[in-house]
């Protein structure tokens, strides 16, 4: 009989993790359709069953074995403990877990806190950094709009998730210290059977490919040949850059790969050495 089992994944159905978890699949070669309101759908061209969730309650579902695997902040996955495996971090949701404390709150150090109320929806995360630091605190557990509750007289300081640091800065908080950073992961069940194993195997190949990729250029560039040993030293390439001779005397094109950090740098000093005809491509995949 044919196998016909699925891996499940869970997924943010709205929410700030959403569009980049669909994105990745699809760069995955991956296809679904996600129409508005559907709770579960199929992936047409890989055995993946997709659920869509609310972020808080995926690590659950996955905990469960209701889902195999599953996309979520690293934030929630240390706030409520579950017994789940992170697999891989994926690069995107990116945000930190501060502390923030209104503009006339005199800060200097985190002992400053001592007997303070804190307005979160972070409990667990913020009790455990203030006992590290021996602090003792009097936590307000909210369940959202953090960042108004020192207007309200709710609370003296909030911990809150910060990404653009727009709503502090809104609401007259000051980010005084950093409690988690924090990116979207893959999270897995503990006893997931040996199937679902293979195909968690297979999707994470995928999903290591597309992030190599991310982080890296394809470089195309034209080079005078006596120039060629110093150009093709600034690029070192996966193993080595491909040269092929140009249709014109004296003249080669180099192919490479470049690691996007160091990007502008590298292309400055090709162009130092003589480099024409820059090309930069992105890399959709990238096996290593
Ligand atoms: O409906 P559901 O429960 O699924 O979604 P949600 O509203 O609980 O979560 P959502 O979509 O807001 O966030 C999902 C995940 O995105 C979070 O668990 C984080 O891992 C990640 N993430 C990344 C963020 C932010 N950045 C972020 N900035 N989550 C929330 N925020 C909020 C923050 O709480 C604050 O209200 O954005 C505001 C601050 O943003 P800045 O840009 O003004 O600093
Ligand atoms: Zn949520």
């Amino acid at each position: 009989m044919m196998n016909t089992k699925k891996l499940k994944i869970a997924l943010q159905k709205s929410g700030r993790l959403s569009e980049e978890s669909h994105k990745l699949l699809k760069k995955c070669g991956i296809s679904f359709s996600n129409g508005l309101g559907k709770l579960r759908t199929e992936a047409t061209n890989f055995p993946l069953e997709i659920f869509f969730l609310r972020d808080d309650d995926i690590p659950e579902y996955v905990a469960d074995g209701v889902a195999d695997v599953g996309i979520v902040g690293e934030n929630i996955i240390f706030e409520d403990e579950r017994n789940v495996e992170t697999i891989e971090k994926l690069g995107f949701g990116k945000c930190r877990l501060s502390l923030a404390v209104p503009k006339n709150f005199d800060y200097e150090t985190v002992q400053n806190f001592e007997g303070k109320r804190i307005a979160t929806t972070y409990p667990n995360i913020l009790r455990t950094f203030f006992a590290k630091k021996n602090v003792n605190t009097d936590i307000h557990t909210i369940s959202g709009s953090v960042e108004i509750a020192p207007s309200i007289g709710l609370a003296d300081a909030v911990c809150d998730l910060v990404s653009s640091g727009s709503t502090l800065f809104t609401n007259g908080l000051r980010e005084v210290e950093i409690v988690l950073n924090s990116e979207a992961v893959l999270i897995a069940n503990n006893n997931l059977d040996e199937t679902a194993q293979k195909l968690l195997e297979k999707l994470l190949f995928r999903i290591k490919a597309v992030n190599a990729a991310k982080q890296n250029k394809y470089i195309l560039l034209n080079a005078p040949n006596e120039k060629l040993n110093e150009i093709t030293e600034i690029l070192p390439g996966m193993k080595s850059p491909t040269v092929m001779p140009l249709a014109e005397k004296g003249w080669s094109s180099v192919h490479s790969v470049i690691n996007e950090n160091d990007f502008w740098e590298v292309v400055e000093s090709l162009k130092k050495k003589g480099a024409e005809g820059i090309l930069v491509l992105s890399i959709d995949q990238m096996i290593q």
